[in-house]
């Protein structure tokens, strides 16, 4: 049984390198919704419609847990999600949300994200939740992802569009700032820059692996076997943009790994 992790394209790649990383005895299935990103500007039905089609797609693989494993589709669906399937569905919100608690000295904690994450307020509903005595300051960043699809991660407009971005929040006495999207890790140098090195930065996505680790072990689900597993890639758009792109970030992790690459409309 496999590991399925669903994204709205690429993003849920960061996620999808630390289950390996963490896990290398596990089997991979990943969906790339890449005909349909961004996520982040749709509204939140859209959002838990497209993911549901996802899983109602990954499911027909039996596969042992579900990761969403995008920040947009966690906020607008983990909970319907989880109440329609009956295999363990892990978001990215509460690992990170916990990871940050754990990080903070002084309560006060920043979120940055896509508009539809911010806006739906589900990292400070998360964050209040485990402590009500944190103070959040959430900030969206829309301007960050694009620049990470184009593989600008230390472009001059990169290091510009961080340092306007970010002013807002860097105003806020936080101690710690959950990257609260899939593609901000891409960009972790020049956010440190701009925030720095009082600011502790939070992945989601090494807390994603931690959990999903956390969770099969406690289930009894962790893979034994010595084989080395053969992972599969779907996207619904641009097969080659999706390969190179997944290629150049999995790098090391699928180097040595057969690796199957799928086209699906979710027809
Ligand atoms: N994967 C999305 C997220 O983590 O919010 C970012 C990409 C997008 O759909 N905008």
């Amino acid at each position: 049984q496999a590991i399925a992790i669903l994204d709205s394209g690429v993003g849920g790649l960061t996620v999808a390198k630390e289950v390996m990383r963490q896990l290398p005895r596990e089997k991979v299935i990943y969906f790339g919704d890449t005909a349909r990103t961004p996520y982040g500007p749709r509204k939140s039905e859209e959002v838990r419609k497209f993911t549901e089609q996802i899983v109602d797609y990954l499911i027909q693989f039996d596969p042992k847990v579900i990761i969403i494993a995008c920040n947009t589709a966690t906020a607008a669906a983990l909970d319907y999600i989880s109440r329609k399937v009956s295999i363990p569905v892990i978001g990215v919100i509460h690992p990170g949300a916990r990871a940050a608690i754990t990080a903070t000295k002084t309560g006060r904690i920043g979120v940055i994200g896509t508009v539809g994450t911010i806006g739906s307020n589900a990292y400070a509903s998360a964050l209040k939740q485990l402590s009500p005595y944190v103070g959040v300051y959430s900030l969206a960043c829309p301007d960050f992802v694009p620049l990470v699809e184009r593989g600008e991660f230390r472009s001059e407009e990169t290091t510009r569009t961080i340092k306007a971005s970010l002013e807002p929040i860097k105003q806020q006495p936080i101690d710690c700032l959950i990257l609260g999207c899939t593609h901000y890790p891409f960009l972790t140098e020049g956010i440190q820059e701009v925030m720095g090195p009082q600011v502790k930065l939070i992945s989601s996505a090494d807390e994603t692996a931690r959990e999903t680790s956390t969770i099969l072990y406690d289930k009894g689900k962790l893979a034994s076997g010595e084989e080395t597993p053969v992972h599969q890639f779907f996207c619904s758009g641009d097969p080659e943009m999706f390969q190179r792109i997944a290629k150049q970030w999995l790098g090391e992790q699928i180097r040595n790994t057969p690796v199957v690459w799928q086209v699906s409309t979710l027809d």
